[in-house]
């Protein structure tokens, strides 16, 4: 892609709007453009990288299992009536009347929905476990909705449901779920931890927030600092093993403030072991049994004849705040570098040739190598515009493919100026740095 055709609308300055530094770098390399107050334009920079995101969690949801369809965003008042929850939502939902005068609302949560269309087909406990998800606009009419995408009024979530004929299966499935969300979270290069938490509006008594560190989050919490040495790549896809990882996870306090008991952190947790500190959610899961199968008679058949509520869980991934928390963890704002994990790079690799007004050469040599780079699956980026190199360069930055070629003096004859972005140079031939992307590609 030429830097001349695509529309990146980078702004010289940092906005002054913007309080944090992912609102301040989607801002200023023009990702999002906002609409009104916590609703946003998704420009082309940014709508790639929040769906290189979507994919990831995508195929994470589809390796435990999960089904993946498609609710709409709007929804009827009825389903919540049945549910209880219409009155109890209270502010946070956008309430609309149709034509006809029917109460219909924008979807902040779809556990009514999901649940509807569970019990209109499946009758059985041999039908069961039935994981379904999918990745859709929600609308919470946020008090306050701040520090851009982050919190939102409109945003982009994967929700996930699981149906289950008991508690211990239901458990499964959790495990199931926290597992998938580590694994998810590993591939976008993030450190997230998995917390006791509160369940607030969508109910239940089990439940973990996913959360990343990070000095603007929201979130306030209090851990012990062993829970970051876990590791998980050797849990399989069984109960046993599921149950264990949990188990090894759950051994550590790691709670946020809703949960935080200051006489049990300080008995249980040693002082060098302490840590409080802030971060942003990224996910939450929830187990709440029967709390919306009873009241909306989602039942099936059970083996000796009776019947019985199924066993409910669900499980969130804020796929648009993702955009922001990966930058809050990567962006080094001092520097104005911007470091997307090559899993969700808006490019992988910036061309920046040098151009002097008679000499297109280094151009030249540059549409020649995305040739090559486009049969080995890279996407790059040119800039091809006449400004000074140091511009260029900021300007590359910011946009933060992982990888830069420099064509200029440097890049004579078979080897190329390469670097990580922000890293040592190197002079390479293509052949061999196609062969580092690739491999680093194929290792996501
Ligand atoms: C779980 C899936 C739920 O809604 N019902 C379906 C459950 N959980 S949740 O914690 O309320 O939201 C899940 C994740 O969505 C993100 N999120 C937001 N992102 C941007 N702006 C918001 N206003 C917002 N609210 C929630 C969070 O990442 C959260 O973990």
């Amino acid at each position: 892609m030429l830097l001349s055709n695509s529309f990146i609308p980078i702004l010289k300055n940092n906005p002054s709007e913007a309080k944090i530094k992912s609102h301040q770098l989607m801002l200023r390399v023009g990702m999002i453009k906002q609409a009104s107050a916590g609703i946003y334009s998704w420009l082309p920079l940014g709508f790639k990288v929040m769906k290189k995101i979507e994919d990831i969690v995508r195929q994470e949801q589809n390796k435990i299992g999960a089904q993946e369809i498609l609710m709409p965003t709007i929804q009827s008042s009825e389903i919540w009536k049945e549910s209880g929850r219409y009155d109890d939502y209270g502010e946070e939902m956008l309430r609309i009347t149709d034509r006809q005068n029917r109460e219909m609302l924008y979807g902040p949560t779809n556990e009514e929905q999901v649940t509807e269309i569970f019990r209109s087909s499946i009758k059985s406990y041999k039908s069961l476990p039935q994981l379904m998800y999918h990745i859709q606009w929600k609308f919470r009419d946020e008090i306050r909705p701040r520090f851009g995408i982050m919190r939102g009024r409109e945003f982009y979530m994967k929700d996930a449901y699981s149906f289950d004929v008991s508690d211990e299966e239901a458990f499964y499935s959790y495990n199931k779920f926290f597992l998938s969300y580590l694994r998810t979270f590993k591939r976008l290069s993030l450190t997230a931890i998995p917390m006791a938490a509160d369940t607030g509006p969508i109910g239940g008594n089990l439940s973990h927030e996913f959360i990343i560190l990070a000095d603007t989050g929201e979130s306030k919490i209090f851990t012990d600092k062993r829970i970051f040495d876990l590791d998980n790549a050797d849990t399989q896809l069984e109960k046993a093993s599921l149950e264990s990882m949990r188990k090894k996870y759950e051994q550590f306090y790691a709670v946020t403030d809703e949960k935080f008991n200051k006489e049990d952190f300080e008995k249980i947790v040693s002082k060098e072991n302490q840590l409080i500190t802030k971060g942003i959610e990224v996910g939450h899961i929830f187990y709440f049994g029967d709390k919306y199968s009873k009241p909306m008679g989602a039942s099936v058949d059970l083996p000796g004849g009776k019947k019985d509520f199924v066993k409910m869980g669900s499980y969130g991934i804020g796929v648009s705040r993702l955009v922001g928390a990966i930058i809050e963890a990567k962006y080094d704002d001092k520097n104005e570098i911007m470091k997307w994990p090559l899993s969700v790079a808006p490019y992988d690799i910036a061309l920046i040739p040098m151009i002097n007004k008679n000499d297109t050469s280094a151009l030249d040599k540059a549409n020649n190598i995305n040739i090559e780079l486009i049969k080995n699956n890279i996407d790059a980026i040119i800039d091809d515009t006449d400004e000074n190199f140091s511009s260029k360069i900021k300007k590359m930055n910011l946009i933060g493919a992982p990888y830069q070629i420099i064509i200029g003096k440097k890049s004579e004859g078979d080897l190329l100026e390469f670097k990580e972005t922000s890293g040592e140079t190197q002079n390479l031939p293509l052949s061999k740095i196609i062969e580092i992307i690739t491999k680093q590609k194929n290792s996501i």
